[in-house]
């Protein structure tokens, strides 16, 4: 990579690993990319990617007032100019940090034009851009997608409106982003459930809309295909917001509808941590029914708030939390096709050019700790064979016939009757909490 150019970030030079003991708040303390653990580098199992929208679109705005952060790179009056500059800020911010990725909405590249021909001219002057920059960086795509909810036209959601007029718009839409993706060399496609969802039951037939999104991922999926895209989509499930229902519930229901739908052959899943505890649900646990149904593709990195029951997408700092989905994703055998997004957001008082790294090497560094942390759990605590030995029963004999099929009802009965009451087994749920902590 070539130094990388200072303009946006005067004040920060590259991010370089110093270990633990460092005091440099502009240095990782676990982070190594080369770091081998588990049989890969860091990099090749976290594949950290910036989060456009968030880094780089976010003023600090909410419903309450304007955004107070300081954006320098969205001041020119020219729309293609300005992306060009944010476009310039980003690649400064991820050659500075270490980042060999981005994911990016349609419009998070360049705000959308008045008409579908200006946003399609738009979108191929910004990726011409993105290609030299790409070039120049060695930084590619992680994953494109279309925001399909921010513009009033999606109100009533975009795959699944009940206006056929809006679901051809959303297509145009989608197959522009997939150009986009296709010519940055994308390694994924993301379907996040924007406003695919209802407001009222009352006015909604669901078994049609859910239809309808099954069409249209079909149709996205082989419009690709036929374009040469060889990644995998993802889908990221999410139970609300800002749709009351949204059909991509978690991980359980978009495995049930790729499934029923045919779609299981080319989608898989990114988990968003956020969006797992929205579901009641831990992150660990949607990343277990993912790995489960062979769908662990990719991750949202973010964190949720205890108090607040909203998507407050704050940068990952709980290394218990982490340690434990690591542990899932270890048992896994990795990620398929995808990696570690920072969908996460600066605090609305964040202010400063240098925030954006702060939380970006705190994401970092705990996704690392957490990953060296599990790997010494699964060697070292003796927790695998814990659980192992917990199942011991369908082993052999006639917990394994019961386990193959093998074993009616009446034979269960039967069993019961000539082993009398059995022994209580105890689940030892504190002794893995402290073999975990242990290596946290
Ligand atoms: C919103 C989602 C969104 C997707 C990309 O909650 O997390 O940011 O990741 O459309
Ligand atoms: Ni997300
Ligand atoms: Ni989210």
């Amino acid at each position: 990579m070539s130094s990388p150019e200072t303009v946006y970030f005067p004040t920060v030079s590259t991010i370089q690993y110093e270990g633990p003991e460092t005091d440099n708040p502009f240095a990782f303390r676990y982070y190594q990319p080369d770091h081998r653990v588990a049989g890969r580098t860091l990099h090749e199992h976290f594949k950290f990617a910036c989060a456009y929208w968030h880094a780089f679109g976010n003023d600090g705005s909410d419903p309450f007032g304007r955004g107070p952060r300081p954006m320098k790179w969205l001041r020119a009056a020219d729309p293609v100019e300005r992306a060009r500059d944010k476009m310039d800020a980003a690649f400064e911010f991820m050659a500075k940090l270490g980042l060999r990725h981005f994911c990016f909405h349609d419009f998070d590249l360049v705000d959308e034009g008045v008409s579908l021909s200006e946003s399609e001219q738009r979108l191929q002057l910004i990726t011409d851009y993105a290609l030299e920059k790409m070039n120049e960086t060695g930084i590619g795509v992680l994953w494109g997608t279309a925001n399909l909810f921010s513009h009033p036209r999606y109100m009533n959601g975009a795959a699944t409106n009940p206006d056929f007029g809006v679901v051809s718009w959303a297509g145009a839409q989608v197959k522009n982003a997939l150009d986009a993706t296709i010519k940055l060399g994308g390694e994924n496609y993301v379907f996040w459930g924007g406003r695919e969802g209802y407001m009222s039951l009352l006015n909604t037939d669901m078994r049609r809309e859910q239809d309808h999104l099954a069409r249209f991922l079909q149709s996205a999926r082989d419009y690709a295909r036929e374009n040469g895209f060889t990644g995998t989509f993802f889908i990221e499930p999410k139970p609300c917001e800002p749709s009351k229902h949204q059909y991509d519930y978690d991980a359980a229901t978009v495995v049930g509808f790729l499934r029923h739908y045919d779609l299981a052959d080319d989608f898989k899943l990114n988990i968003e941590v956020n969006h797992a505890t929205l579901a009641g649900h831990t992150f660990q646990h949607e990343l277990q029914v993912a790995a489960d149904a062979g769908m662990l593709g990719s991750i949202d990195a973010n964190r949720g708030d205890e108090q607040n029951g909203w998507d407050t997408d704050q940068f990952p700092n709980n290394l218990y939390e982490l340690t434990q989905a690591m542990l899932v994703i270890l048992r896994a055998g990795g990620l398929q096709g995808g990696g570690v997004n920072f969908d996460a957001k600066l605090r609305r008082n964040s202010t400063d050019a240098e925030d954006l790294f702060h939380a970006h090497i705190g994401g970092m560094d705990m996704f690392a700790r957490a990953l060296i942390a599990a790997d010494r759990v699964r060697r070292e605590s003796g927790i695998e064979e814990l659980r192992r030995e917990r199942y011991e029963s369908f082993d052999a004999g006639a917990g394994n016939d019961f386990a193959q099929g093998n074993l009616s009802l009446s034979e269960l009965h039967k069993r019961a009757h000539d082993s009398g009451e059995p022994a209580m087994t105890s689940g030892k749920q504190e002794l893995y909490e402290n073999l975990v902590n242990r290596f946290v």
